[in-house]
């Protein structure tokens, strides 16, 4: 099976080649896909510059910063052309702890989408402020209640994809980012009776660079799991 892991990055010129690094040293045969929004401080280049000599790496460069969710989609559609039979996701900046990936891998061949979750087995968030905490947590219940999705990590950014689940889904007409962008993945995954499993993870805070977490993606996410819910019940928002 061919597997990629796509990493969206913006500002990681610290974290990204030790990233790269440490995904190899538990997955030699992985292939790594980066998706930089003309990051100012280099990340692209340092990437292009390692490609020459290591073909398992993959990047695609945008003109600046157009958003998660759109870097998401770019880069599953790349994996899609490029015939990946296995499509995951990560952060650049060591929330997700590269160990995870062997797991990963092996649960997906019994499932469609495997879901890193910090909230399945207690709450395993390590470093971050209470008040951040909070609310990604009660996030996660108000999606849950609202959409009636039996998922207890409906916001992580660490999962695995089947290349089919992503092929039923119109990629070009995703246009959320942030948390909301997670929550519509799992959700049109969920409508397409895909089988999904979350697997017990880790989150720590970054070390290196700064959070582009903001206010709106907040308020993106608590309006979209309306959208998502009402879309289905007028059965508008299908796929
Ligand atoms: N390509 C791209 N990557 C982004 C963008 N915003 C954030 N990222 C990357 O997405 C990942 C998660 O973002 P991060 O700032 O760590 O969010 P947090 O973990 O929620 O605080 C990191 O690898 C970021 O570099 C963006 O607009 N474009
Ligand atoms: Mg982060």
């Amino acid at each position: 099976m061919k597997s990629i892991v796509c990493i969206p990055t913006y500002n990681e010129l610290e974290n990204i080649g030790r990233m790269i690094d440490a995904i190899h040293a538990v997955e030699p045969e992985l292939h790594i896909l980066v998706i930089d929004d003309g990051s100012p401080d280099g990340t692209a280049a340092l990437v292009r510059d390692r490609m020459r000599t290591d073909p398992r790496l993959h990047l695609l460069e945008r003109a600046g910063k157009l958003g998660l969710g759109t870097a998401y989609c770019a880069g599953f559609t790349y994996a899609l052309e490029q015939g990946y039979d296995i499509i995951m996701q990560m952060d650049a900046d060591f929330s997700h702890d590269p160990k995870e990936l062997t797991r990963f891998l092996e649960e997906i061949r019994q499932q469609d989408l495997v879901i890193g979750s910090r909230y399945v087995s207690g709450v395993n968030v390590i470093n971050w402020p209470m008040s951040r905490l909070l609310l990604s947590y009660s996030a996660n219940v108000y999606t849950r209640i609202i959409t009636g999705m039996p998922i207890a990590d409906a916001t992580g950014g660490f999962k695995c994809f089947r290349a089919d689940v992503l092929r039923r889904i119109d990629l070009s007409k995703i246009k959320s980012n942030g948390y909301a962008f997670q929550i519509e993945m799992n959700y049109k995954a969920w409508r397409q009776k895909a089988r999904i499993k979350e697997l017990p993870i880790i989150f720590m805070d970054r070390v290196q660079g700064v959070s582009k977490m903001s206010k709106n993606i907040v308020y993106e996410a608590a309006f979209l799991v309306w959208k998502l819910k009402l879309g289905t019940l007028f059965s508008f928002g299908k796929r």
